[in-house]
């Protein structure tokens, strides 16, 4: 017999488990854009606790509407392996770039990384970071419906090894770190430098170089790097981003055994 009473009871029994277990992380990543799941897929994949908080209802980021709303984007030849790795099929451009429907891959990314074992949530917005002692712990969350309303709810916290600002242009997480707090990030200003305009070459080097720690315990990757270390922005090219989450996970693999 179907009792409603299961079905609410299933969802809230498995949300908090979830939850639960994202409640003191390896690695948070704020932001399910291209770099985010695709760090978080990798680091899940290797058996660590990855946490992938995501403002929207849907995560997938800048993908989805190609360019303009052409619904293709274009990736490297480089970055094609991470497109292998998480089954996502491409039409070939030339020797040098294919092209990949933009829905594909969001859904691939999103699946993928799911499915190696990442924990994502959507409508969970990181407004703020822990930090003491030098060093960022972890990261305040509240539901997005609470913030987009006004209404005065005191957010919650997870705490977490490291912590990446996966947010896209508006590296909403290290500004908040660096406007809240007396401190000098990672960068020649100890401030973030601001994206530059579009230069696409140059910008998908910089992307996968600057993916890196920015303060102890915070890392950054995708487009909010071009933001914190001035790089330019690249348009609807998306092998850097693919790259730089790949990095990513190299990186933290190695940070997350040390911390
Ligand atoms: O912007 P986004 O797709 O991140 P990315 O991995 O990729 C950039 C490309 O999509 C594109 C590009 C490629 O050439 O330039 O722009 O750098 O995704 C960032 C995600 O972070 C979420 C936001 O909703 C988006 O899905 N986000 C932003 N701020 C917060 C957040 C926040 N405070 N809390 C939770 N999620």
């Amino acid at each position: 017999m179907m009792r409603e009473l299961h079905i609410t009871k299933g969802i809230l029994e498995h949300h908090m488990k979830d939850f639960m277990d994202s409640l003191s992380s390896d690695v948070v990543i704020v932001g399910a854009g291209p770099s985010g799941l695709v760090a978080a897929g990798y680091l899940a994949q290797d058996g660590l606790n990855v946490t992938v908080l995501e403002k929207k209802l849907a995560p997938g980021g800048g993908i989805w509407g190609g360019g303009m709303g052409y619904k293709y984007v274009i990736a490297q030849e480089e970055a094609r392996c991470v497109l292998d790795d998480y089954n996502i099929f491409y039409r070939r451009v030339d020797e040098n770039f294919v092209a990949v429907d933009s829905i594909a891959m969001a859904s691939g990314l999103i699946f993928g990384a799911a499915q190696k074992g990442a924990k994502i949530f959507n409508l969970i917005t990181v407004e703020d970071l822990m930090v003491s002692e030098g060093r960022v712990r972890g990261v305040v969350v509240n539901n997005t419906f609470a913030l987009m309303n006004g209404f005065p709810i005191d957010p919650v916290t997870l705490e977490a090894k490291a912590v990446v600002d996966a947010t896209g242009h508006s590296h909403d997480i290290v500004k908040t770190l660096s406007d809240k707090n007396d401190i000098k990030l990672f960068t020649p200003t100890g401030k973030p430098i601001g994206e530059r305009s579009l230069f696409a070459e140059p910008a998908e080097k910089a992307v996968v170089e600057n993916t890196k720690e920015v303060y102890p315990g915070l890392f950054v990757c995708g487009m909010s790097t071009a933001a914190v270390f001035g790089g330019y922005r690249m348009g609807p090219i998306f092998g850097g981003m693919l790259l730089s989450g790949k990095k990513l996970a190299g990186l933290l693999k190695e940070y997350v055994k040390k911390h």
